[in-house]
This record gives structure tokens, sequence and C-alpha cells, in this order.
């Protein structure tokens, strides 16, 4: 589908160009709290003051890209005709899951007719402390079609779905596994812009290995608690908008009137009309405040964690890689199919790793900042 490139094409590019401007007037080191860097080390602010607002959030990213003498913006060659960007998001404190209060929405709209789920038994609980102790790259978009139709070129790698019976794809009616549905034909149309959808959990990971091996990089799957810290890029709120849904316009491709008109009226879904039934082009909505698009939304995103339902209770303070195995993997994001509250930042969902629907997708993160 797509002229590939040789591999030795794939470079990282430092974003010089759009640095430009998010660099200007960019603060002195340690300009805020914390003690002075040991000289000749470097070391990135932990940042402990949560929540903090969109001025601040940028203002980390450029003092711990100062800090590391790093870009804030990286654009990796992929191999496709799309270059990957990815942002800096600064090492920090907050707190994970649903607040007492969210919890208590939850429960109250979860128990209303047509609310879809199982969300009146939360697993966001209890909302903890976390600490993340080190900066990382995430990719600003989920992976395209046409990212991931470079790999699959020039690995010849087949997806689960392709290997099997199929993707399990919306019918019209229920969601069934379908033969012949995948990546490639995931049951509606789509651009080499849109995210990739109908991966499995071990296609996604499959992706981080390759491109871990072109780049020499320490490409994986963000962990549950780097894929909300960076969703809510300081946000305490429900929503990365907020705690209404309603306040979302224009921040996400969910469930909207136009996802009505295709899935009928089965459950709740967002008051207006985003103008897509299904995935849109990357990057087309609002992004956070760390310049993260499509974080809820579009497609739902896998996280290296294994699911537990307990976890949050006795999870490490600090870079929690989730349970040592399990039977599921996490999803994060809700992707075009999430209803209101699927959409929320501490919203969960798990399946086994090797279904593919055809909201899911993925996106990547780097943990070894200095190339
Ligand atoms: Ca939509």
């Amino acid at each position: 589908m797509l002229a590939i490139r040789p591999l030795s094409l794939l470079l990282i590019l430092p974003l010089a160009l759009a640095l430009q401007a998010a660099d200007k007037g960019a603060p002195a080191t340690n300009a805020g709290a914390g003690p002075a860097s040991p000289p000749a080390a470097k070391s990135a602010e932990v940042y402990a003051a949560w929540p903090f607002d969109a001025r601040e959030a940028v203002r980390r990213q450029d003092e711990t890209a100062k800090a590391l003498d790093v870009h804030k913006l990286l654009l990796l060659n992929v191999g496709g005709k799309t270059a990957m960007k990815l942002v800096l998001v600064p090492a920090g404190r907050f707190l994970m899951g649903s607040s007492p209060k969210e919890l208590e929405i939850l429960k109250r709209e979860s128990g209303k007719a047509g609310v879809l789920g199982d969300q009146a038994q939360s697993d966001e609980d209890p909302q903890h402390e976390i600490t993340l102790t080190k900066p990382f790259f995430m990719a600003a978009c989920p992976v395209t079609r046409g990212q991931f139709a470079a790999f699959a070129a020039d690995d010849g790698y087949q997806t689960d779905a392709e290997k099997s019976a199929g993707a399990v794809v919306w019918d019209g009616s229920a969601w069934d596994k379908v033969a012949g549905a995948s990546w490639k034909k995931p049951g509606f149309e789509q651009t080499d812009d849109h995210p990739a959808v109908c991966i499995s959990h071990n296609d996604a990971a499959a992706y981080c290995a390759w491109l871990g091996t072109k780049t020499g990089r320490t490409v994986a799957l963000p962990t549950e608690a780097q894929w909300e810290y960076a969703c809510r890029a300081g946000a305490a709120t429900a929503y990365p908008w907020g705690d209404a849904p309603d306040g979302g316009k224009g921040w996400c491709n969910a469930a909207d009137q136009a996802a009505k008109k295709v899935m009928g009226d089965r459950w709740s879904y967002l008051a207006w009309d985003d103008g897509f039934a299904h995935t849109s082009p990357v990057g087309k909505f609002k992004p956070n405040a760390f310049g993260l698009y499509d974080m809820p939304g579009n497609a739902s995103q896998w996280c290296s964690d294994w699911y537990d339902r307990g976890y949050y209770a006795k999870s490490p303070k600090a870079d929690p890689q989730g349970p040592a195995d399990g039977a599921h993997r996490v999803l994060r994001g809700g992707g075009w199919f999430a209803p209101p509250l699927g959409c929320r930042s501490a919203a969960r969902d798990r399946i086994m790793p090797e279904y593919g629907f055809s909201y899911f997708g993925f996106r990547v993160v780097l943990n070894d900042l200095e190339k």
C-alpha cells in the first residue's frame, strides 16, 4: 500500500521548527520549587505539586527539556508517509483513579437504563497517590493506519485478526467476530491518517518491539499510570475539560450523535455531533495541556499492564508497572465507541490480549530520553 523506505532511514529527528514558539521565554532552571540539580548530572525535577494548569504543564515540559538537554518534541521516522510526533511528559506526582465524588456520580449514572457497560462495579478505586519518577516521551497521537501498514510491510507481520477468524466489529446490532475483518478492513471507511484499529495487545506489543529495534530506543506501550498521568495533564477533574461530559465538544471523537445514527438508540451518547460515527483522522480534535491528542476517544489504547481489579489497593507508589501476570490487558481512552462515562480520565477497560475490536488501537512511549 505504501512505499516503504529502507530501514536505514528510520531516524530520530528533533523537531526544531516546532520548538521555536514553545521555547521563547523559557524559564530559568528550577524557577519554581525544589533544589538545584547537581552539577554535571542530567536530572529532571519530579514535580510534587498537583493538580496544575495548562500553563504550568508547558512550563514543566520546557524546564524538564532544558534540564535533560533534549527537545520537548521528537519526530520519529517510522517508515510511512507521516512521521510520528512525540511530546515530553515531565515526571511528577498525581492522584490516580476516581475521587469519592466521581465514584458517587459514576454509581448514580451507571445505574440508569441504557448506560453501557459494567461501570456500576467500579474498578477505579481507591484513588491513590502515584509518582512517576522519570520523564518520558509519549506519541502525540495513536499509531495511524499508514504507520501500521509500514510496519506490517517491513516486518511481514500478520495481526491476530489476520491469523485467526477475523476481528470483532459492529455488525449493525451487536459486536461480532467477522471473518476477514482486520486493521485493513475494520467495517468502516478509513484513510491512512486514521488510527489503526482491530489491533490486539499482541499486535501493539509487536509494533513496539519492531520500532525499538529500528530506532535503538526503548519503545513500549504506556503503563496504565503513565497513560492516566499524561491524559490528565494536571487536571484532577473527571474529564480533561472538566467534570461535566457536556463540556467536551471539540475535545474528542467518542460516541456522539453521529455514532448514534449508526449504533442506534441503545445506550447513552454525548450530546453533540462530532462529525464522525467511527474513527477520525488523528490529531483533529483539541490537544490536552501536554499536547496529546485523542487521549479519550477515537481509538481505545492498549497499556502494557495486566489487569487486576484490586491492583489500586496494593499498587507501588512509584512507577507502577501493573500486576506480574493476569488474563486481561488494560485499555484506556474508550475510543469512538465510548459513551460519556467511558471518556473519563480514570475509566479503565480490559480484555484478553489477543482480541482486536474495531475501536482498539494504541500509542507508544519512549522511556529513554537521550539519544
Ligand atoms: Ca464520534
